[in-house]
């Protein structure tokens, strides 16, 4: 099926200027459709940065609705997970019997009560679960998310995971027959191989990364894909570790 590959470069909680220029370069070697300019990197409070990326947001959600209208597979690159809050309730609409593979150093699990940070990026998964309002919807039940190379969770985001029953996977196998949309924070990586804004040692290796998303593309059906978290010079071992997102 036809892939509709685009790039938002606008920023939703970016707090360093690499991710905007990671997913240029990301962009750029796959060639995908580039939407929107960097903003100026800031340490924001997470309801001012869904304030002021409503716009940002509303296009990410819109540039999945588009893909799936069309009949085309969505992969969105974009500079942080909060995109999520707005993919993901998408996402649900159109297949409601998705599952949402979630690779990622974190389990963006953590809701406005929970946030030590006060980072948006942190909360995105929780918002689409429906743990608190966004804004921009929700539909994702939590029992659908599997989790995988996730290894830096806050007190409060534990405990919101087991609550809710959120999966870990063990082996791609686990996977066989389902529908799935594919979310890789690319700090699901180990941070020795592609420097993180929240660095979270212990990640996978590019090789394990394309080797695990092989296993997924085989025995899964995957509807489409978000990648966030580039970072400049590094789109080639990326490009490699994504490669069965896009074969
Ligand atoms: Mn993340």
């Amino acid at each position: 099926m036809d892939r509709h590959i685009a790039a938002l470069l606008c920023r939703t909680s970016d707090r360093n200027p690499q991710v905007a220029a990671g997913t240029r370069e990301l962009a750029e070697l796959l060639g995908a459709r580039i939407i929107g300019t960097p903003g100026e990197p800031r340490t924001g409070a997470w309801e001012d940065d869904l304030r002021d990326s409503r716009g940002c947001l509303l296009e990410a959600g819109g540039q999945v609705d588009d893909a799936f209208v069309g009949g085309r597979v969505p992969i969105l690159l974009a500079g942080e997970c909060s995109v999520s809050v707005a993919t993901l309730p998408v996402v649900v609409r159109h297949h409601p019997d998705v599952r949402v593979l979630w690779l990622d150093a974190h389990g963006d699990f953590n809701t406005p009560e929970t946030t030590a940070s006060g980072f948006l990026g942190g909360m995105c998964l929780a918002g689409a679960c429906g743990l608190w309002d966004t804004g921009f919807g929700a539909g994702l039940d939590p029992a659908r998310v599997i989790m995988h190379g996730v290894r830096d969770v806050d007190a409060g985001e534990r405990v919101a995971l087991d609550r809710c029953g959120v999966y870990r996977l063990e082996q791609a196998d686990q996977l066989a027959g389902m529908t799935l949309f594919v979310h890789v924070d690319l700090d699901v990586l180990d941070p020795s191989v592609l420097p993180a804004s929240f660095p979270a040692p212990g990640g996978l290796s590019p090789e394990v990364l394309n080797g695990l998303l092989t296993d997924v593309a085989r025995v899964a059906t995957v509807v489409g894909a978000e990648i966030t978290s580039a970072a400049p010079g590094h789109g080639g071992a990326v490009n490699g570790a994504i490669a069965p997102l896009l074969a």
